[in-house]
């Protein structure tokens, strides 16, 4: 970090108090914060982690609606929900608060009224949609319709889902009320807008000319915006849930959540730190870091970086905004409403005290230059192949090895060997790296990067073979375990950003007091004659059956969602009674059933149709154990002209229902029948 920076301020964007926190949000925003915060500290350097839950907007009143219970009674709930599982996930805010509080009212509203007084709006009625059912205007997401980019069908009022394109609810096809899905009609109604074409040339030399060194994806869309020309942007809203619009004649309506939100950045810092928190914000020797997923880019590197240029007094702009892309989940995009997350509280306590194999998997895999995939899989392999294979056994060994040979009292070294001196320079090598993917945003490189510091220690102890020289030269092992615990010790250090809970864990078998980023790279961290702790392991491996009721209950959920959202296809072309009076569909009850041989999807029936007995086969494999069907009654066609079908001559067709899940229901009587009894 360069000098002229005397200290940080780090912001996470405020996550909706409409629902728990997921993965998805740990991943883009919390973790790689808390790991660049904790850096920090460990740097003995002055910064400050600002998170809270952003309790307005219309996700929460929706949310409220669709409960039939007050917006305050949601954001209650989740905002305690939100704020104990960060806890507990050790998210080291200095302050977590939120934007119903007092002072944070009372900022947003200052903060309006000292643009509205410094004519820094524009005020324009203009139509917009109004629900004549509900009686309401319909901002942001109380509108759905077309996308009229990608022509998804389902597009909010403020953006699409699908292809990520912030919209307005008067670009939607066909839209619809979200309240009572009645058709909008068009009325006028009074905004402020916040003319964001004033700040362009200032806002292109800040970002377009000064911050090139901006991640790809931020600066691009940075870039794209101003390319198409910024426009006003409204900043109030018909609504009854929010911050009031602190100027006369303003009934009913309220700050738009985007405009408050991001100031409430500014109220947490002066919850916390009510007399010094300007210094955060005004100082230009304060650099102000914004950790966000990339659906907020344009809000925090357009919209209210302009608020604060028009606001004025001295305010400071973020020097680096380093956004995220998204996480998916197990190949679908994670998404609150369809319930396809992992939830942070439901994760806590499915996975007690596994806080650092979460925080390790979302370094490890995170979607910080495209999108990535979490899959439970690769979840127990990252754990069991890395944390436990790798780091766990290094530091295990080290410190079982100092029990078995000096009690456990970390011995003194001689001199060293090249092979000490070559493990010892790997190391310094690798935590230069570390410390540069850190002070650049890479944490994925950078965890890399620790983890190979216990590559280095594995393969030093490989090298060196204490245990074999254990029996002719004491003195050697000696030196050997002394650096192997130095070894340790720099883990213990490295490590502390991204597995803080481990981190503290093994100080405590180390006897580290206070751990010192500047002490990297030393091999004096644990004096000789230190005691050490028993061993304890690190990490633990996770077993299958702890994966498979994770896969489990994403099944469930996926087979629930198809459910819900299943539309049954158009009905056919009517055809005459005649027509139909020529299916002849009958009854059978099944004598025989077996796979057709190199076929997955078929069984071959012998059918007993009262008759006698006939062969039918059917493409239903993949949804019956054959032998459980026999004895069973279905229902047939009786007079489908007979097929060959891998050399088998099938005659008829077994009827079955195609469930919205995928599943196949076999068609049979609710009530036992006759076998050769017509179905009419
Ligand atoms: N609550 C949107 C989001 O969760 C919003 C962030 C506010 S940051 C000031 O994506
Ligand atoms: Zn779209």
């Amino acid at each position: 970090m360069e000098k002229k920076f005397k200290r940080t301020l780090v912001t996470t964007a405020l996550p909706y108090a409409n629902g728990p926190v997921h993965i998805g949000h740990l991943a883009g925003v919390y973790v790689p914060a808390d790991i660049y915060t904790r850096y920090m500290r460990l740097n003995g350097r002055d910064v400050v982690m600002i998170g809270g839950s952003d309790e307005h907007g219309v996700p929460i009143t929706i949310k409220a609606r669709n409960e039939g219970v007050t917006p305050q009674d949601i954001v209650d709930r989740y905002h305690k929900i939100i704020k104990d599982s960060f806890e507990e996930f050790g998210v080291s805010f200095d302050v977590y608060s939120r934007t119903t509080s007092d002072i944070h009212h009372d900022t947003a509203s200052e903060f309006f009224e000292r643009l509205y007084n410094n004519g820094q709006f524009v005020e324009q009625t203009s139509e917009q949609l109004y629900d004549p059912v509900a009686g309401q205007f319909l901002a942001d997401r109380y509108v759905r319709g077309e996308c009229p980019h990608c022509h998804n069908l389902n597009a909010y009022g403020d953006q699409c889902e699908v292809c990520g394109t912030s919209l307005s609810p008067s670009e939607l096809i066909n839209p619809r009320s979200a309240l009572s899905d009645a058709v909008p009609e068009l009325r006028q109604t009074h905004h402020w807008y916040l003319p964001l074409d004033r700040w362009q040339p200032a806002l292109e030399k800040w970002i377009l000319e000064g911050h090139k060194e901006w991640k790809s994806n931020v600066y691009g869309q940075c870039k794209s915006w101003l390319d198409l020309g910024l426009q006003p942007r409204a900043v109030s809203r018909d609504l009854d849930w929010g911050v009031p619009v602190p100027v006369e004649g303003a009934e009913g309506k309220v700050l738009y959540v985007w405009f408050d939100a991001p100031i409430g950045y500014i109220s947490n810092t002066k919850e916390i730190l009510p007399d010094s928190w300007e210094k955060y914000w005004k100082d230009p020797e304060t650099r102000i870091i914004n950790f966000i997923g990339k659906d907020n880019i344009v809000f925090h590197c357009i919209v209210f970086p302009s608020m604060l240029m028009a606001y004025g007094d001295n305010f400071q702009l973020p020097d680096n905004v380093p956004a995220n892309e998204f996480l998916n989940l197990e190949g679908d995009k994670i998404s609150t409403s369809r319930n396809w997350a992992i939830w942070l509280h439901e994760y806590l306590r499915d996975f007690p005290g596994k806080q650092d194999v979460l925080r390790y998997v979302l370094t490890a895999n995170a979607p910080e230059t495209k999108d990535n995939d979490f899959t439970w899989r690769d979840f127990q392999a990252r754990n069991n192949n890395e944390l436990v294979a790798i780091l766990g056994n290094f530091v295990n060994r080290a410190i079982v090895l100092t029990h078995k040979y000096f009690d456990g009292i970390v011995p003194a070294r001689g001199e060293l060997q090249d092979v000490d001196i070559n493990a010892i320079d790997d190391m310094k090598q690798t935590i230069a790296r570390l410390t540069d993917n850190i002070e650049t945003f890479h944490f994925r490189e950078a965890l890399k990067e620790a983890m190979n510091i216990a590559r280095i220690g594995n393969k030093y102890l490989q090298d060196t073979e204490p245990w074999k020289l254990a029996k002719t030269d004491m003195a050697r092992v000696a030196t050997i375990l002394n650096v192997a615990i130095q070894i340790c010790g720099n883990i213990d250090i490295a490590f502390e950003p991204f597995t803080p809970f481990m981190s503290k864990k093994l100080a405590g078998m180390l006897h580290l007091e206070k751990l010192d980023w500047n002490e990297l790279g030393s091999i004096d961290l644990v004096a000789p004659e230190t005691q050490l702790a028993k061993p304890e392991l690190l990490f633990e491996k996770i077993e299958d059956d702890a994966i498979q009721a994770q896969l489990d209950r994403l099944d469930n959920i996926r087979r629930e969602n198809q459910i819900k959202n299943f539309k049954p296809r158009e009905i056919s072309p009517t055809i005459d009674f005649e027509t139909f009076e020529k299916v002849d569909i009958r009854v059978g009850t099944v004598v025989e059933c077996v796979p057709v041989k190199k076929s997955k999807k078929l069984l071959k029936f012998t059918i007993n149709d009262g008759l006698s007995t006939r062969t039918i086969l059917s493409g239903i494999a993949e949804h019956f154990k054959a032998e459980d069907l026999v004895g069973k009654q279905v229902t047939f066609v009786a007079n489908l002209a007979p097929r060959e079908i891998k050399g088998i001559v099938s005659e008829g067709m077994i009827l079955s229902a195609l469930n919205a899940d995928g599943s196949l229901s076999l068609i049979a009587p609710a009530t036992p029948s006759t076998p050769g009894a017509n179905v009419c």
